[in-house]
């Protein structure tokens, strides 16, 4: 299918209720077994998150120290056919499709084209990849860095799957050749929960661990649908409910595994009933959780269920942040519930000696998002909920491995070890800051940077404004991503551009000390070991790590060890040991499962802040305002994807099959707008600029979700986000939070 084709065979049903079960273990199996062919693929699950076998590419939830055989879920399945697809993109595949043919193909056809096999170029004036051997393609990447007037001229962006390993040497090149320029995924993800627990718990991770979730009484998911992104999470939240835990959710939608979850790693789970996981179902409007929590702090606080003990202890600001009453008549509407509901979730906190709140996207990719997670933080430090057993705040991160590689130091700041990394290698580093993800848009676009490095990932779909992204990649003078399957940053392509193929965390990685594995940090700061065994999707792949210290040999030449560090990473370990701190003796702590990293809060109730202490903090109340006949309108993810890599065209939970370019909208919403099921729209965001930024031929799906919202699938509406509209300090886009009107196609 091409990029605007309409999707004739689309069919809609009602939403499901019910999570899993024995559907989320046949289509999972189907794809795991379907496309790689039987053994490899159950070869492949069978050693998922196991202590000797691979980390899940699928997301960052920790696993529990007793496995079940099957520690994976239907969409991890997903995740791991994906990589071992028996399809090639070979230099026949090249040689038979110019650039610009791929470029008018949809994200699901571009990535089920399968794996890239050898390395490629794409040359000034040439519309065809050609092959490039590994030590030319290094060196067009040395000779052009080491070309450029100024090393902030070069983008090194990562995505999260990158391993430890990798992330660290990635860093050392971008640092070591002078430039901090080192934008990631998380400025587009959970940049402002970084930014809102650094600022009032002294750390940026969150503070629970499994056994935690596991012993809560109450568990608060806000902004996160868990059933299709995070699955293995459901099995946490059962086995809370178990131990008599109370859920309550926060979402515009009501989301099929918040609801009920048949667990498909018991008998019970599939053929049972399910569990009823969700006690109370708060169906917000979109960016309302500032106001929400809020108006929580100021009834428990007037019911005097607050924590004065730890209050006094450890914290400070609470004086100011009592000081403010929320206004209930804007609390109203900005959350779009009744007070009673509010009284009702309130009453839930102050009846709970125990309490988890758990968020995602939905909180962070707002305007005022580092605000509302730091309301969040007050009503948790009011009833003393930091460093307990049972209770904390929990960021549940995306990518495997996107908290490891900000550990690692992928970061456009320079990180707080700077002074031991510059010691350890005997480089000066500079101290400016450098581009994050959104200011790097706009250095391609306006020409202060003209090379683009991806270390994994779609910088061109994952990013906002897609015209003004895909325009500033393809003005660079080189780009260069390595990656596994084809996607479409590889068809936007700057003058020259390169596409490094790389292994998967599935697959074997000999080297020359022999085989290899690497290390990730999950979202709980557990730092372990993965290790493929798979054989590679061809033999001319080599691994992320041998690939930077290619580029890393290529542009600083002997100065730093790089060919012994791609030889044996067990010397990466002792750099990383020797400068990151809670590193110390990585080799040996790997061993067996792992270690959990310190986090001072959640261990001994300290607070790494200025004054010692956990801050409290008061922000104004603030709304996205949507004039009439606008909606808010939040982009999400179906069953069926990951991230920009889009597995199938189904979004089951939501009962849709074969469709992805639909905008749910609420009933009443539509007959205000004189709008039916069933419409095709075009789709026209609204922001201060002024310019115009539409989607066309979007199909209109009655839905649930709350009034006054809607919601499209990331990344068919990415070209609706604009560029400049970010959350406040963390620049992260406002994906959840794009004021559109709908006009009938
Ligand atoms: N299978 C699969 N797994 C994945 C991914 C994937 O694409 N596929 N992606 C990975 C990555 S990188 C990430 S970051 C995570 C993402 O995990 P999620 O954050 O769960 O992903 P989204 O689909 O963006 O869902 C956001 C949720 O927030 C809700 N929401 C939107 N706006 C608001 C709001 O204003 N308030 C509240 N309370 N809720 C709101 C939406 O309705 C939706 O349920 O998942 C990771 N795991
Ligand atoms: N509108 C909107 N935009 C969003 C979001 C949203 O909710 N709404 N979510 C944002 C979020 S949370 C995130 S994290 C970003 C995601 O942004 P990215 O991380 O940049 O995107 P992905 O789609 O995860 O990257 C997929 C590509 O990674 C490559 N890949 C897969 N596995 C490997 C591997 O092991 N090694 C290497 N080198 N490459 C590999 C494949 O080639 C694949 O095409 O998108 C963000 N963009
Ligand atoms: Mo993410």
């Amino acid at each position: 299918m091409s990029q605007q084709e309409p999707e004739s065979d689309a069919a809609f049903g009602a939403p499901a209720r019910t999570a899993a079960g024995f559907t989320g273990v046949v289509v999972g199996m189907r794809h795991a077994l379907g496309a790689p062919g039987v053994a490899r693929g159950t070869r492949a699950l069978l050693r998922i998150n196991q202590p000797d076998g691979f980390d899940c590419p699928g997301c960052a939830w920790p696993e529990p120290s007793h496995r079940s055989v099957a520690e994976f879920c239907e969409n991890g399945a997903k995740a791991v056919a994906e990589e071992a697809t028996k399809r090639r993109v070979d230099p026949a595949f090249f040689a038979a499709h110019p650039v610009a043919e791929l470029a008018t193909w949809d994200h699901h056809r571009l990535g089920k084209s399968g794996r890239i096999t050898h390395p490629v170029v794409r040359r000034p004036g040439d519309d065809h990849y050609r092959p490039i051997s590994w030590q030319d393609a290094f060196a067009l990447v040395g000779d052009t860095l080491r070309e450029l007037p100024d090393p902030n001229g070069a983008l090194f962006y990562t995505s999260g799957r990158t391993s430890n390993e990798a992330a660290f040497l990635y860093q050392l090149l971008a640092r070591a050749l002078g430039t901090n320029n080192l934008p990631d995924c998380s400025n587009l993800c959970h940049e402002s929960s970084g930014i809102a627990l650094t600022d009032t718990i002294g750390i940026g991770k969150g503070s629970v661990t499994l056994e935690d979730v596991h012993t809560a009484s109450l568990i608060v998911v806000v902004g996160q649908n868990p059933g299709t992104n995070h699955p293995r999470m459901l099995t946490a939240l059962e086995t809370a409910k178990r131990n008599g835990a109370k859920i309550m959710a926060v979402n515009p939608l009501p989301e099929a595994g918040l609801l009920a979850f048949k667990n498909p790693q018991t008998v019970r789970g599939l053929v049972g009933g399910g569990t009823d996981l969700t006690d109370l179902f708060l169906k917000v409007r979109i960016g309302g959780d500032q106001a929400l929590f809020a108006a929580i702090g100021g009834l428990l606080r007037e019911w005097g269920a607050v924590d004065d003990g730890f209050i006094d202890e450890y914290t400070t600001g609470y004086p100011e942040y009592a000081a403010t009453t929320p206004d209930w008549g804007a609390v109203l509407a900005a959350t779009g519930l009744t007070r009673a509901e509010i009284v009702d979730a309130a009453r839930m906190f102050a009846d709970s000696d125990a309490t988890i709140v758990c968020w995602a996207m939905g909180l962070t990719q707002h305007r005022d998002a580092v605000a509302t997670i730091a309301e969040i933080v007050n009503v948790q430090l009011m009833r003393g909920m930091i460093g307990k057993p049972g209770a904390g705040l929990c960021p549940v991160r995306g990518h495997s491995n996107v908290q490891g590689d900000r550990t690692m130091g992928i970061w456009e700041r320079p990180p707080p070890w700077i002074d031991r990394l510059e010691e350890e290698f005997g480089i000066a580093v500079p101290r400016e800051p450098g581009f994050h993800a959104v200011d790097a848009i706009t250095a391609m676009a306006d020409g202060r940077a003209s090379v683009f490095v991806g270390l994994g990932g779609n910088f061109a779909a994952a990013s906002p404004d897609t015209a003004v992204t895909e325009a500033g990649l393809s003005s660079c003078e080189l780009t260069v991503h390595v990656s596994t399957t084809l996607n479409r940053s590889h068809v936007v392509p700057g003058r020259t551009s390169l596409i490094l193929p790389t292994i998967g965390r599935t697959e074997r990685d000999e080297r020359a000390a022999g085989d290899q594995f690497v290390s990730v940090e999950d979202s709980m700061s557990r730092v372990h070991s993965s290790r493929g065994r798979l054989r590679p999707a061809s033999p001319h792949l080599i691994s992320e790590v041998a690939i930077v210290c290619g580029i890393g040999q290529a542009t600083l030449g002997d100065a730093l060890p790089w060919r012994e560090f791609a030889d044996d990473y067990r010397a990466v370990r002792e750099r990383i040991a020797a400068v990151v701190p809670g590193f110390e003796d990585y080799e040996r702590r790997l061993r067996g499962d792992g270690f959990t990293l310190p986090h001072p809060p959640r261990d001994e109730r300290r607070f790494a802040t200025p004054d010692g202490k956990a801050r409290f903090t008061s922000s104004p109340l603030s709304m996205i305002d949507s004039p009439p006949g606008t909606l808010l309108m939040q982009t999400l993810r179906s069953h069926d994807q990951y991230n920009t890599t889009i597995y199938g065209r189904d979004d089951r939970y939501r009962g849709v099959s074969n469709a992805r370019r639909v905008v749910f909208c609420n009933t009443d919403d539509l007959e205000r707008l004189e709008l039916a099921d069933g419409d095709l729209v075009d789709i026209v965001s609204h922001w201060s600029d002024g310019v115009e930024r539409r989607v066309k031929a979007f199909r209109v799906v009655a839905y649930p979700i709350a009034f006054g919202c809607a919601a499209t699938y990331f990344p068919e509406a990415n070209p609706l986000v604009p560029l400049g509209s970010t959350a406040k300090r963390s620049h992260t886009p406002t994906s959840k939070a794009i004021v559109v009107t709908l006009h009938k196609s």
